[in-house]
């Protein structure tokens, strides 16, 4: 009797310490061989330089004279400007939840599905950003006039279910993402941005930090649930954390994230950019050095790109010690051409662009096959 007695004490004890510290339990994310390939160049790449990369660049962009042009099979502002192409494209499938054709930049998915695949064929990569609707108050991302959306969409939300449907929407294109030969092309997902600014639905003040957290593994559960296993996960917050703690205040776990950076951006400040960016490298070089994690500035630039150096007078010596597998501008929008991030031909910062293009260490598509 006594026995069993200790042996049920020993028993409680256990699951206690097993399921007590309210712990999420640890997920292993199935990958195809393409995916863990890429993970691996990734890796590797710091020895060799970085890729640069351009938010859509291969969907519109601008012309000499200024004005706007879209949807030119092969045509990419960077690659008229240098001859190559980024080395990592990055597209967004803000509005896909949504059921519809286009993307809140106009984009049709199936366009941008094509040149997700055309950039794998090159050998480089590409990333995938959702600025998706409120599911909520019905706005868009930037609509953070309620408190409790995070909240309503988890499990025991009132929109749980809804957001499940989002999330499957989701996988279903992920999983759609395939070369004529069958072979499912790996992107990296890059969801819930910039959420230690409080500009997005799911930022800083609009949840909690376990909220945050849970959104994360509930967004990976269910797109492995649904058979995705072509996506790395990237963590990008902004620019605000000072330390290494405020940056892994809302990390979800190594378990579902594989790369970890930041999004940064210049205005006419340029001691303060380069100071920003400088704090921030430094705090993800540590992190993915003791986590094992690929680090990146996933977002950046200086809109207009009004300094006509700025390629090899700023960015590059801001980041060129550090061991990043990529740095990516945002988008040359053809419908507000003065929010542009890369150089067009005839751009003021074309000629520098090129310089910065024949540095060794930056990576464009034809120095790189990310899947050999
Ligand atoms: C933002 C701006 C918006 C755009 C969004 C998603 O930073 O460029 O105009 O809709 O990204 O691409």
């Amino acid at each position: 009797m006594k026995t069993l007695r200790i042996i049920t004490l020993a028993l409680s004890l256990f699951l206690l310490m097993a399921c007590g510290n309210n712990q999420p339990s640890t997920l292993t994310l199935k990958r195809t061989a393409e995916t863990e390939k890429l993970l691996a160049n990734l890796t590797n790449l710091p020895e060799q330089g970085f890729l640069f990369g351009h938010h859509d660049d291969t969907n519109y962009g601008i012309n000499a004279d200024g004005t706007g042009w879209e949807f030119e099979a092969g045509r990419s502002d960077v690659q008229s400007v240098c001859g190559d192409y980024p080395g990592i494209i990055s597209f967004d499938l803000g509005e896909l939840e949504l059921g519809g054709e286009v993307s809140l930049d106009k984009v049709p998915f199936d366009k941008i599905k094509q040149e997700i695949i055309n950039q794998y064929l090159r050998g480089g990569m590409s990333s995938i950003s959702w600025h998706l609707r409120n599911p909520k108050t019905g706005g868009d991302s930037w609509d953070v006039s309620d408190t409790t959306v995070v909240r309503s969409i988890l499990p025991d939300g009132e929109l749980h279910e809804t957001f499940i449907g989002w999330l499957n929407i989701m996988a279903d294109f992920l999983n759609s993402l395939q070369t004529p030969e069958g072979v499912k092309v790996p992107v990296l997902f890059r969801p819930w941005h910039e959420h230690t600014g409080s500009w997005f639905w799911w930022g800083q003040k609009l949840c909690s930090a376990s909220e945050y957290k849970a959104l994360w593994r509930m967004t990976v559960e269910q797109l492995s649930l649904k058979g995705v296993d072509n996506c790395l996960y990237a963590y990008s917050p902004g620019t605000e954390p000072q330390n290494e703690a405020q940056y892994l205040e809302r990390y979800p776990g190594d378990d579902i994230i594989d790369l970890i950076g930041f999004d940064t951006y210049q205005s006419n400040n340029r001691p303060m950019y380069l100071y920003g960016v400088q704090r921030m490298l430094a705090i993800i070089k540590k992190i993915g050095k003791e986590h094992n994690k690929v680090i990146a500035i996933t977002e950046t630039g200086f809109e207009g790109v009004p300094d006509a150096e700025w390629w090899t007078g700023t960015l590059l010596p801001a980041i060129q010690d550090y061991p990043i597998s990529y740095v990516l501008v945002w988008r040359n929008a053809r419908e507000r051409t003065s929010h542009h991030y890369a150089p067009y031909p005839g751009h003021p910062s074309a000629n520098d662009f090129v310089n910065f293009y024949n540095e060794p260490r930056t990576l464009f598509a034809k120095d790189v096959d990310l899947y050999k």
